[in-house]
C-alpha cells in the first residue's frame, strides 16, 4: 500500500537538515496564524510577530531557493486567493518594501547612508531630497484606469499576481470612478485602502450591540471588506482610500506625463481626485527624516487613522531609477515604523468595572505592557458575551490592541497557554460595588447593576457625567476629585455638589485652598446653565444631547417634559419608544424629581421656553452633517452655532441633509454627499452662511 506522501508538491525530497525542518515548522506556523487571522478572524499572533516569522521563512527560502513550493505563504502573501476572485497580473509589479524597525534616529540615518553609498555620493555633496509619508496600516490595492476609466481595482497579492476585486473597490466613494478630461490613456494608481478608527469603532460596536462578532482591528477589517465575496456586504463597510504611487503609466514618447520627482506625481494624482495624505512632505537628507518621523509619531495617536510607521523615497524620479531594486525591493524607499500598536501579556486578573448607568464590563488586569506609545496594564473585554466568544481567561496570554485615543482592549488569546484548568469568568450575581442585584433584560448584551444612585460607583460617573464641559460644565470637576468626594461621603447625591463649602473642599486630602475656591467658583458659574445642558446632564439612558435639544425645542420646559406621557414623548423627533420609555420611567421615580427640585433649590437655573425661541433662528428646518477636522472651530463649537440658528445636526448623511460641513481628513460622510449630490461647505462657507439673513 502506498503510503501518503505529505512533501509531494516538494521538486525533490530533500535532506531533512535543520534549516530544512525549521522551514517546515516555519510554514505550518504561518498557515496556522493566516488562517485563524483572514478566515476566522481570530488572531492568534499579533501582527509583528507573525512578520517577524514570514520574514525568517522568506530569508531561508532566499538563502534556498530551490526548497520554495507554490504553497508557501511567502507565495501567497495575506492568503489563498479566493476561487470567485480573478488573477491580475500586474504588468508592473508591485514591489514591497524594505522595513527599518529601529526606533531610533538610526532608521533614517542608515537608509540615508545607504543611498549616498549607492549613488557614489561623498560628504561635500548636496543633501539628498526625499519625500516622507504616512505608512497606513491598510491594504495595498492597484487601480487601473483606460480613457480615465476605472476598469480593475485589484490586491497586491504577491506583488505579481494579485486579486480582481473590482465590484467592492467601486463601493468606496474616495475613489473616481472616472478621472477629468487629459490624463494618460492607461493609468495605474496605487495606494492603501484602509479604515478609519471612527468607523472601525462604530462598526464594531453596532456589531457588539447585535451579539455579533466584532473585527480585530481596522486593517483586518478592511481586509476583510475587499475581499468580501458580496458586493452589497463590501458597500456597508466604510473605507478609505490614500494613493502613494503609479504602476502602469502610458510612457512620455506616447503622450503620457513626464514627472520630475515622487512628490510632483503625488500632486498631481491629489489634482486629478485622487486622496493624497496632507502630511506628505518633502525633506533633505536625514535631519529632516528624523524630525519628520519625531513629529508624525507624536501626532499619531490624533490622527483619525491606524498606522504603522512613516515611508521615506528619494524624491527625483532620475536617481530612483538609478537605484533600482533588489529582489522586490526598491533601494530608494524605507519603511521606518514606530512601537506596535499589538503586544502580548498575561491576564493576571478579571475584574468588573460599573459604569454611569449601571453597565458592568468585564475588564482585564494585565502584566503591564508597552502598547501604542504608553504601558497598559488594563484592557476592556467589553461585556460576557465577547469575553466568552474570545475565550479569555485568567492565566491567558492575550493580544492588547491601543491605538489613538481608544480604551485598550483585548482581542484575541493566544492560542494554548494556559497553564492549567481555569474556571470561566462569572458575571457576578450582585454589583461589587453596591451588592444591588445584577440584571440583563433578554435583548440586551450588557449586564447591569440595579442600584442607580444608591451605587457609588454610578453616582460618581453620574457626577462627572453632569459637570462635563457638554452638560453643565464644573470646570476642575475631574475624575479624581469626584472619586475623593464619593469615597469620603462628602456627596452623596448631584444636589450635594452645590451643597459644598470653600471649608469642606480644602479639608481634603492634597487640596490646595486656591484650587479649592475654583472649584467653588466653578460650580457657582454653572448654575446659570441652558436647559438642554441640564436634561443631559442628568444622565438619563438614551437621552443624548441631540435628544435633550429636540425635546426642549418640542416642549418648552423642564415641568412639560417630565410631566409628558410616554406618547406625548414619541411625538417627537429622534425619540422613539426605547427613548420615551426611558424617559417616563426616569421621570416616575420620585427620587429623580427629588434631585431635579434640589438642584434647582440650589439655584441651578436657565432661561425656559418662550425666551429661548424667540431668538432669530435663520436656519431652522435645514439639517447639517459635520465631517473632517475644521482650520478654526472645534465639531462643537460648529455644531452649537449651526443649532443656535436653529439648524439641526444629524450623524450621517442621507437625501434629507441639507448641508454636508467638510474639513480636513473628510471621511465617507463627504463621499456619500457627492454621491447624492448633497450641497458641500467648507467652514468659511458654513460660516457666512450664518451670517446671512433668513429670506
Ligand atoms: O502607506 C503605505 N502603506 C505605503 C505602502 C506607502 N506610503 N508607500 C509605499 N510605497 C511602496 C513602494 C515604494 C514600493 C512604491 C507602500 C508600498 N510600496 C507597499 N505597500 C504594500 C506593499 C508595498
Amino acid at each position: 500500500m502506498a503510503t501518503l506522501d505529505l512533501f509531494s508538491s516538494e521538486p525533490a525530497t530533500p535532506d531533512p537538515t535543520p534549516e530544512y525542518v525549521q522551514l517546515q515548522a516555519l510554514r505550518a506556523q504561518l498557515h496556522y496564524h493566516a488562517h485563524q487571522y483572514y478566515v476566522l478572524d481570530m488572531p492568534t499572533v499579533p501582527d509583528a510577530e507573525y512578520d517577524r516569522l514570514f520574514r525568517e521563512l522568506q530569508a531561508l527560502e532566499a538563502a534556498h531557493p530551490e526548497w520554495v513550493t507554490p504553497d508557501s505563504p511567502t507565495q501567497r502573501v495575506g492568503g489563498k486567493p479566493l476561487d470567485a476572485f480573478a488573477t491580475v497580473r500586474h504588468v508592473v509589479p508591485m514591489l514591497s518594501i524594505r522595513t527599518e524597525t529601529d526606533t531610533e534616529s538610526t532608521g533614517a540615518e542608515a537608509f540615508d547612508a545607504r543611498v549616498r553609498k549607492e549613488l557614489e555620493l561623498t560628504e561635500t555633496d548636496a543633501l539628498v531630497e526625499y519625500v516622507a509619508e504616512l505608512k497606513f496600516d491598510g491594504l495595498a490595492m492597484s487601480l487601473r484606469y483606460e480613457q480615465g476609466v476605472l476598469v480593475q481595482a485589484a490586491t497586491r497579492g504577491d506583488g505579481e499576481y494579485g486579486e480582481d476585486v473590482t465590484q467592492n473597490i467601486r463601493t468606496i466613494g474616495q475613489i473616481p470612478l472616472k478621472l477629468p478630461e487629459g490624463v494618460p490613456a492607461v493609468l495605474e494608481v496605487r495606494g492603501e485602502v484602509y479604515m478609519r478608527r471612527d468607523d472601525f469603532e462604530a462598526m464594531n460596536e453596532k456589531q457588539r450591540e447585535k451579539g455579533e462578532k466584532t473585527f480585530v482591528n481596522p486593517r483586518n477589517a478592511a481586509a476583510g471588506a475587499v475581499r468580501q465575496l458580496d458586493p452589497g456586504i463590501a458597500a456597508q463597510r466604510p473605507l478609505s482610500f490614500f494613493a502613494y504611487g503609479l504602476g502602469e503609466v502610458t510612457p512620455a514618447e506616447q503622450g503620457g506625463p513626464a514627472f520630475a520627482t515622487h512628490y510632483a506625481m503625488l500632486q498631481t494624482l491629489k489634482s486629478w481626485g485622487f486622496p493624497v495624505a496632507a502630511q506628505v512632505d518633502t525633506a533633505q537628507g536625514a535631519p529632516e527624516l528624523i524630525a519628520y518621523h519625531q513629529r508624525i509619531g507624536a501626532a499619531r495617536d490624533q490622527l483619525p487613522y491606524d498606522i504603522d510607521g512613516v515611508v521615506y523615497k528619494v524624491n527625483s524620479l532620475a536617481l530612483q531609477r538609478q537605484l533600482g531594486f533588489v529582489t522586490r525591493e526598491p533601494r530608494w524607499a524605507v519603511a521606518h515604523k514606530y512601537p506596535a500598536q499589538e503586544q502580548i501579556t498575561k491576564v493576571l486578573g478579571i475584574d468588573v468595572q460599573v459604569g454611569r448607568t449601571g453597565k458592568l464590563t468585564p475588564v482585564a488586569r494585565l502584566d503591564p505592557v508597552f502598547v501604542g506609545g504608553t504601558t497598559v496594564s488594563n484592557a476592556t473585554l467589553h461585556n460576557l458575551f465577547e469575553l466568552r466568544r474570545k475565550r479569555a481567561r485568567v492565566g491567558d496570554n492575550v493580544i492588547v490592541r491601543r491605538a489613538g485615543d481608544v480604551i485598550p482592549e483585548v482581542v484575541g488569546v493566544v492560542a494554548a497557554t494556559r497553564p492549567t484548568y481555569v474556571p470561566n469568568f462569572r458575571m457576578p450575581r450582585t454589583c461589587p460595588i453596591c451588592s444591588s442585584a445584577v440584571v440583563r433584560e433578554k435583548t440586551e448584551m450588557n449586564h447591569r447593576c440595579s442600584g442607580g444612585l444608591f451605587c457609588p460607583a454610578q453616582r460618581k460617573q453620574a457626577i462627572l457625567h453632569y459637570a462635563q464641559r457638554r452638560a453643565v460644565e464644573v470646570e476642575g470637576l475631574g475624575e479624581k476629585l469626584v472619586e475623593q468626594l464619593v469615597d469620603t461621603q462628602v456627596i452623596r447625591t448631584l444636589p450635594d455638589l452645590y451643597k459644598l463649602g470653600l471649608t469642606a473642599l480644602a479639608a481634603l486630602d492634597r487640596m490646595a485652598e486656591k484650587s479649592a475656591q475654583n472649584i467653588v467658583d466653578a460650580l457657582e458659574k454653572s448654575k446659570q446653565t441652558t436647559l438642554p445642558r441640564f436634561l443631559f446632564g442628568l444622565g438619563i439612558r438614551h437621552v443624548g444631547e441631540a435628544t435633550a435639544k429636540e425635546l426642549v425645542r418640542h416642549f418648552g420646559t423642564l415641568d412639560a417634559i417630565m410631566d409628558a406621557s410616554e406618547e406625548a414623548l414619541t411625538g417627537v423627533s429622534d425619540v422613539g419608544p426605547i427613548v420615551a420609555k426611558s424617559l417616563h420611567t426616569f421621570f416616575a421615580q420620585a427620587h429623580n424629581r427629588e434631585v431635579v427640585e434640589q438642584l434647582r433649590a440650589c439655584g441651578v437655573t436657565w432661561v425656559e421656553g418662550e425666551a429661548a425661541a424667540q431668538a432669530p433662528k435663520p436656519l431652522a428646518g435645514k439639517t447639517f452633517v459635520l465631517t473632517g477636522t475644521f482650520p478654526t472651530l472645534s465639531r462643537d463649537q460648529a455644531k452649537d452655532l449651526l443649532e443656535a440658528a436653529g439648524a439641526k445636526v444629524a450623524g450621517s448623511v442621507s437625501k434629507k441633509t441639507n448641508y454636508v460641513v467638510a474639513g480636513a481628513e473628510a471621511g465617507s460622510k463627504l463621499d456619500k454627499a457627492q454621491e447624492l449630490g448633497v450641497p458641500v461647505l467648507d467652514e468659511e462657507a458654513m460660516l457666512a452662511l450664518l451670517q446671512a439673513q433668513p429670506e
